[in-house]
């Protein structure tokens, strides 16, 4: 028969002294596995005389239960030491589960733009970045806008400390830097970027907005060119049923100068809050190269034309996603942004 005292109290020491997981196993077999001490132990209380048996099973039972909680015990002490010196020696605990990514997107303004140069490269135009801060020479005065010129009214500026440097408050300057860069070659180009107009802001109206400029110089370009393109432009990005209006106007740079509207997109054109009941939205402005720019630009007018056009990208976006405030773009928030 067993003697139960000395078995618990061997099994407890000799767990005690276990260091790691394997010395833990190799006890638990020694005493509580099938053929261990403990299990044999409780088997033998079959050879205890009749009047002990009761507490020897019971004795014998309890301490298979006291043993095996000890056992769990130190097996979760010894996982967890492990693991905090797993921790302080590699600093990356490749067990734990990761943490998820969130991805961000692409700005609706960013997402559109790409929209509108993939249209413009199917036309054969190729895109030109031109500088965002200009000097009054470029911005103004090879526009045809001399200085106390009338016109100037039409940009409200931002004037930097260095006379004569500004935030250009349209993306026409780039028109100057492209044409004498490439002079005398033909040109069909668009100029993308950001302008600037220190002017009040309001629901349709921001101090920093996208504009895409177009320019196309060559020997016989003309204004069927020109609404060629508009009306071409127009029906990639908006639909084939676009309807597309053009009104003479005024700019200094071009001439003759027109408007261009395109058939409201909410209403169909049958007029609504959107259109201010016109039925028509502006997209741009644009005209046939004035003969001044060309020759700033380093053509002769007696030999190339050439078209040009700005149109605001914001209020375009506006329209395909019907965006009732300009505001949003840069209000930086994320329940607008996330929705594009
Ligand atoms: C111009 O800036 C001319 N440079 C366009 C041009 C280019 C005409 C080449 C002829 C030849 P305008 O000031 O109208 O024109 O601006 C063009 C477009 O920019 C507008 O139709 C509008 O869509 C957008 N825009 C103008 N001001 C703002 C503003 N404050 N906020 C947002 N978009 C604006």
């Amino acid at each position: 028969m067993s003697n139960l005292a000395d078995l618990e109290q061997r099994a407890l020491a000799e767990l005690a002294s276990c260091q790691d997981e394997s010395a833990l196993r190799t006890w638990h077999g020694k005493y509580l596995g099938k053929q261990g001490e403990v299990v044999a132990a409780v088997k033998e209380v079959v050879n205890v005389p009749p009047e002990q048996r009761r507490a020897y099973g019971s004795e014998a039972n309890r301490i298979k239960v006291s043993l095996t909680e000890a056992y769990e015990a130190a097996l979760a002490k010894i996982k967890q030491l492990a693991l905090e010196a797993s921790l302080s020696a590699d600093a990356l605990d490749v067990t734990m589960p990761g943490r998820a990514m969130s991805s961000g997107n692409l700005h609706v303004a960013s997402r559109v733009m790409r929209d509108v140069r993939a249209v413009f490269a199917d036309l054969g135009f190729q895109v030109y970045r031109s500088r965002e801060v200009e000097d009054d020479l470029t911005n103004f005065e090879l526009l045809n806008m001399p200085p106390h010129h009338p016109a100037r009214d039409m940009w409200d500026t931002f004037h930097t400390t260095i006379p004569g440097v500004l935030l250009r408050t349209h993306t026409s300057p780039g028109q100057i830097h492209v044409m004498r860069e490439h002079c005398p070659a033909p040109i069909r180009v668009i100029l993308p970027g950001m302008c600037y107009r220190y002017e009040n802001i309001t629901t349709r109206s921001e101090i920093m907005f996208h504009q895409v400029e177009g320019l196309a110089i060559g020997e016989r370009v003309t204004m069927a060119d020109l609404k060629g393109t508009i009306v071409a432009f127009a029906r990639r990005m908006f639909g084939e049923e676009r309807q597309v209006r053009i009104r003479s106007s005024y700019f200094p740079f071009t001439e003759p100068s027109i408007e261009v509207d395109m058939d409201c997109i909410v209403c169909a054109g049958k007029g609504c809050g959107l259109c201010k009941r016109s039925g028509w939205l502006e997209i741009m402005g644009a005209g046939m190269v004035h003969p001044v720019v060309l020759k700033n630009g380093g053509y002769s007018p007696d030999q190339f034309t050439g078209f040009a056009f700005g149109m605001g990208l914001e209020r375009i976006i506006m329209l395909i996603y019907a965006i009732d405030d300009i505001r949003q773009f840069w209000a930086n928030d994320l329940r607008f942004l996330r929705q594009f």
